[in-house]
């Protein structure tokens, strides 16, 4: 049975694509789910993607993916990722490698956003990279992990 990548999107990250394009561009959640529903298969890999604007909900999904020794969990906290002690308390908790993942470039941005809770306990944290970095980040787990790519096909 494939191994699963829990994708993880925090509060307002529904919102994405109705405003603020200048910062996070004009694709949709339902994109973004899309764009690592197909990064993952490259990967031979099952994908649970959820989006909460609850921190306690965001926790419950983490202990899930350990307690289910999901392969990884890609993880956009969004504001939380700033604030949240009990976020990265949770991922200290799991034995499964965690990726921090962000639309914007959050070094370039307000000083309150240079600051992670999340990248101390991440075995990776990527930002600015628009939506790309879901399906970068999903690369990067793959490999971290040795997950089967997709076979090359030879020609002749
Ligand atoms: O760049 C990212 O992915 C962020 O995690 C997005 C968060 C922000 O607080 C972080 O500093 C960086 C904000 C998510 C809210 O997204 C919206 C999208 C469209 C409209 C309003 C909010």
């Amino acid at each position: 049975m494939a191994q699963t990548v829990y994708i993880l999107n925090g509060p307002n990250l529904n919102l994405l694509g109705t405003r603020e394009p200048e910062t996070y561009g004009h694709a949709t959640l339902a994109d973004v789910e899309k764009l690592c529903r197909e990064a993952a298969k490259r990967h031979h890999l099952a994908v649970e993607f959820r989006q909460s604007n609850h921190e306690g909900e965001l926790i419950d999904w983490i202990h899930e993916a350990g307690a289910k020794k999901a392969a990884g969990i890609l993880i956009n906290p969004a504001g939380l990722t700033h604030t949240s002690v009990s976020i990265r308390d949770a991922i200290t908790a799991v034995a499964i490698p965690v990726i921090e993942v962000h639309i914007s470039n959050i070094f370039s941005r307000e000083g309150f956003r240079h600051f992670s809770h999340i990248a101390p306990v991440a075995k990776a944290s990527l930002c600015g990279f628009g939506i790309t970095g879901y399906a970068l980040a999903i690369d990067g787990l793959a490999a971290t992990i040795g997950a089967r790519g997709q076979e090359v096909s030879r020609g002749g």
